[in-house]
Parts: C-alpha cells; sequence; structure tokens
C-alpha cells in the first residue's frame, strides 16, 4: 500500500470517529485500535462466560421450580452474551479458540467481581441487583462505542441485563419482606458484593492506562470514575428503598456536587484479584479449562458436520 493510499485510509478512520459514525468490519482500522478492541472484547466475553459460575452453582439449590427456572434462563443467557461477544471479536481477525485458550493459561484477564464466592440464596439476588446494576451503568454507554458489532450486540445484552436486574431486586424484594433470617442474608450477601461492585468499573482514572486512548477512539465513552459515581448515586435510594445498608460510613450526599461520596475502595485487594488471587482465582479457571477439555468432542464433531455440508454443497 502506497503512503497515500493509507493516508486516505487514516482520514477516512478518523472522520468516521470525529462524525461519530460507526466502523465496520471491512473497514481499514489502525492496528492499535484493533488491538484494543480485541481486548476489550475478549475480555468482556470472558467475563460473561466465568460470570456463569458463581450463579450456576446455585441451580440446583434454588428454594422452588419458580426461582430455579428463573436462574436458569439468567445463566443461559449469559452463556447467549459470551456467543455474541466471541463472535464480535472474530469480526476483527481473532480467534475463538486462540482467545479462550488466552483466558484459561490466565493470559487474558475477566472480570474481578466472578473471583468471589457465592455462600447464599441471597447471593443471587444481590449478583443481579448490584453485579447487573454495574453492568448496565458500564455497557449502557457501549451501545455508542465506535465499533459496529460491539455497539449492536451491547444493545441486545443491556436489554437482558436490565431484566437481570430486576429479577435481583424483586427477589431480595421478596426476602425483606420475609423472616429475620431471610433479612439477615440479604444484608450480609450486601456488605460482601459492596465493594467488589465498585472495583468492577476498573482502575481509578489517575491508574487507568487505557481510557485516555478508548475515550479518544470513542470506544468507552466515559471514565472508569465516572461511571464508578454514576452507579453509587443510582444504587443508594435503591439500598434505601430495600431497608439494607452498604457498608461504608464514609457515604454521604453531597450537595455541592449533587452526587454521593463515598469511602476509599481497597486497591489492593483489586490487584490481588486481578494477580490471580482472588478467593475463587484458581476454581474459575480450572472450571473453565475442564469444560473446555470436556467440549472437545463437540467442537470436532460440529467441524466434522460443517466439513461433510461444505463438501455435499461443493459436489451439487
Ligand atoms: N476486572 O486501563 P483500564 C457482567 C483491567 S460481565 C478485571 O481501566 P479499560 C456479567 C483492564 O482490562 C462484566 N480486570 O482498562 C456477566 C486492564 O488490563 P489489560 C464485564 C480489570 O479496558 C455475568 C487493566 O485492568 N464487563 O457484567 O480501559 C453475570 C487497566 O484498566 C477490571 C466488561 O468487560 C476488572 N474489574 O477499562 C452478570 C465491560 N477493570 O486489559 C454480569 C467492557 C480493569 O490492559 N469493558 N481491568 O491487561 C470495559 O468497559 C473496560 O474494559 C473496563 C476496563 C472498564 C472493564
Amino acid at each position: 500500500m502506497t503512503t497515500t493510499e493509507l493516508s486516505d485510509l487514516e482520514r477516512h478512520f478518523e472522520r468516521t470517529i470525529e462524525h461519530d459514525l460507526r466502523v465496520e468490519p471491512r473497514d481499514w482500522v489502525p492496528d492499535e485500535y484493533r488491538a484494543t478492541l480485541i481486548r476489550q472484547i475478549a475480555q468482556h466475553a470472558h467475563s460473561e462466560i466465568i460470570g456463569m459460575q458463581p450463579e450456576g452453582n446455585w441451580i440446583t439449590r434454588a428454594p422452588s421450580l419458580r426461582r430455579k427456572a428463573i436462574l436458569l434462563a439468567k445463566v443461559q443467557d449469559e452463556a447467549g452474551h459470551g456467543l455474541y461477544l466471541y463472535s464480535a471479536a472474530e469480526t476483527l481477525g481473532a480467534d475463538r479458540g486462540e482467545l479462550t485458550q488466552r483466558l484459561i493459561s490466565g493470559k487474558q484477564k475477566y472480570s474481578s467481581i466472578f473471583n468471589y464466592p457465592t455462600l447464599t440464596f441471597a447471593d443471587v439476588g444481590v449478583i443481579g441487583w448490584l453485579v447487573d446494576g454495574a453492568a448496565i451503568c458500564n455497557q449502557v454507554p457501549l451501545c455508542r462505542c465506535s465499533y459496529g458489532p460491539y455497539a449492536r450486540a451491547m444493545i441486545r445484552i443491556c436489554k437482558e441485563e436490565s431484566f437481570h436486574q430486576r429479577q435481583g431486586y424483586e427477589l431480595l424484594m421478596t426476602m425483606m419482606r420475609g423472616t429475620k433470617a431471610q433479612r439477615q442474608m440479604v444484608q450480609d450477601a450486601t456488605d460482601r458484593w459492596w465493594w467488589p461492585s465498585l472495583m468492577m468499573f476498573g482502575p481509578p482514572d489517575g491508574d487507568s492506562p487505557n481510557t485516555a486512548q478508548s475515550m479518544a477512539w470513542k470506544v468507552k465513552r466515559h471514565t472508569n470514575d465516572e461511571l464508578r459515581q454514576r452507579f453509587v448515586d443510582m444504587t443508594v435510594p435503591q439500598a434505601e428503598a430495600l431497608g439494607v445498608t452498604l457498608p461504608d460510613a464514609d457515604l454521604a450526599w453531597n450537595q455541592e456536587r449533587a452526587s454521593y461520596d463515598f469511602g476509599e475502595i481497597d486497591w489492593s485487594e483489586f490487584k490481588q484479584v486481578l494477580r490471580g488471587n482472588g478467593p475463587c482465582s484458581a476454581q474459575r479457571v480450572a472450571h473453565r479449562k475442564r469444560a473446555h477439555d470436556e467440549g472437545a468432542w463437540v467442537r470436532e464433531a460440529a467441524a466434522a458436520h460443517a466439513r461433510k455440508h461444505r463438501e455435499a454443497v461443493a459436489v451439487a
């Protein structure tokens, strides 16, 4: 490619971003833009798939047929989200098998939140309320991401996440109307999941190496701290309506900022989890590896079927 052709392509890419248009799979993009998107979309996909484990843990122990059916459907939705996202990464030239290998070998991350255990059924409700709530806050702006396939996948995912959040909140409302022991379970789960939910938004802006470039490319539309604040402001009134206390003595309305102030996040815990030292990190990755290994025959059978189909079409 000549220098003139390259600069024409670069100009076209820059204009697309500048005018808030969508970049599509056939468009020329800088290598770094492609690499950033593959990194983010793959890690997002891994999070959805690993995210099936903490809640999946409760499917066989759900307290009623209705709760079991709801939970089963929710966990299946997460699998679907993972599939849309891996497909979006494939449009950028990534190989799905390779991405899975990167997850299993620890070369690629998945959300820190899924390295914590689900100790009681109240955790299922709190994951819906706080974890899916945080996911919605983070993901709604991604519906306007500059890369078309990712943005379109996010529209559908956000609709489903919003349903998940409501089911979690409804479960908790039901438990809060129950016995004292049930109310304590909800409070205990809230205490355990609050801080890890705030960590989902990523490191503080000053320590976030990727934000500035991702914002310039309109991959990210807001910084990590902006979205974290939005989540806190949205969630405090929900906690009040539910009748639980958020475990932060510094949480207070700030009239001047028209937002809630909140306490210092333990970033050393976040760093430990990212290094693979979270309470369930080893278990989550080992389980994913086992499921992948046990699914080898399915992938082989699907590939053989596709090959036969291609051969039959070629003969016809
Ligand atoms: N956990 O420069 P930064 C769900 C990494 S699924 C682990 O700010 P960026 C759900 C980050 O990757 C939820 N790692 O990065 C599923 C980077 O490392 P690398 C998942 C984290 O990309 C099932 C480094 O730290 N959501 O909701 O600009 C059931 C520096 O960070 C975390 C998404 O993936 C973390 N929390 O911003 C229920 C959303 N935070 O890659 C619910 C899409 C940061 O350089 N992703 N890191 O090695 C994003 O919006 C952005 O990638 C992030 C991070 C805000 C997460």
